[in-house]
């Protein structure tokens, strides 16, 4: 069984919420997560969760990205995709929520900052059920896309593939938060056997 992964492809992580984590183009990959979704016969959705209360929060952008001395959350952010707002919601153009096959939600502890969507923590101890639900699905190849591609879509590759499944990288389907970013982040993915393809033409193809 193939699987399509839309991966935080949330707004708070798109233009439309500038004052989150706007990623550049972060609003435009809808059309090719439908399309690598139709090369699969399970969808499935991460989100972003977080809590106001959250302990790696900074006020301002400018803040942002020093390092936290907490073991599960390595990096600060400004506030994004909490619960309830419209930087929660995913991006124009995806089905409603409830459409999916299965849907977790992430970075729901307020000392923790996960970037992967398999484990709610950094350590990789606690089990978000991604993995499980995959495996109960008879899953052997997850077909991966959202944002942003430098972290979050990154992380839970990596997960995917140290699980065992084969992974197809959508690049077509992501944006990446910095370019040299998304450079060591490609690299990365493929020595770790990740095949990475163009887009879900490609991804038809092979
Ligand atoms: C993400 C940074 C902070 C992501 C989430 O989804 O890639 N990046 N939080």
């Amino acid at each position: 069984m193939i699987a399509a992964f839309d991966v935080d492809a949330q707004r708070t992580f798109t233009p439309l919420c500038p004052n989150e984590l706007p990623v550049a183009g972060g609003d435009e990959i809808a059309a090719e997560l439908n399309a690598q979704a139709q090369l699969a016969q399970l969808r499935i959705a991460s989100k972003d969760a977080h809590s106001p209360a959250a302990k790696w929060v900074v006020a301002s952008h400018a803040n942002m990205l020093q390092p936290l001395d907490y073991p599960d959350a390595d990096l600060t952010w400004v506030r994004h995709a909490e619960a309830g707002t419209a930087g929660f919601e995913l991006i124009p153009g995806l089905p409603e929520a409830s459409a999916y096959d299965f849907l977790v939600y992430k970075g729901v502890e307020t000392a923790m900052h996960p970037y992967g969507a398999c484990y709610h923590d950094l350590a990789n101890r606690i089990s978000t059920g991604v993995i499980e639900w995959l495996k109960y699905h008879d899953v052997d190849t997850v077909l991966v896309g959202g944002l942003a591609l430098d972290f979050c879509v990154k992380t839970t590759a990596l997960q995917l593939a140290a699980a065992g499944f084969k992974v197809y990288l959508n690049l077509a389907a992501c944006r990446a938060i910095s370019e040299t970013g998304a450079v060591a982040a490609c690299d990365e993915m493929r020595q770790a056997g990740i095949l990475l393809v163009k887009d879900s033409q490609a991804l038809a193809a092979s």
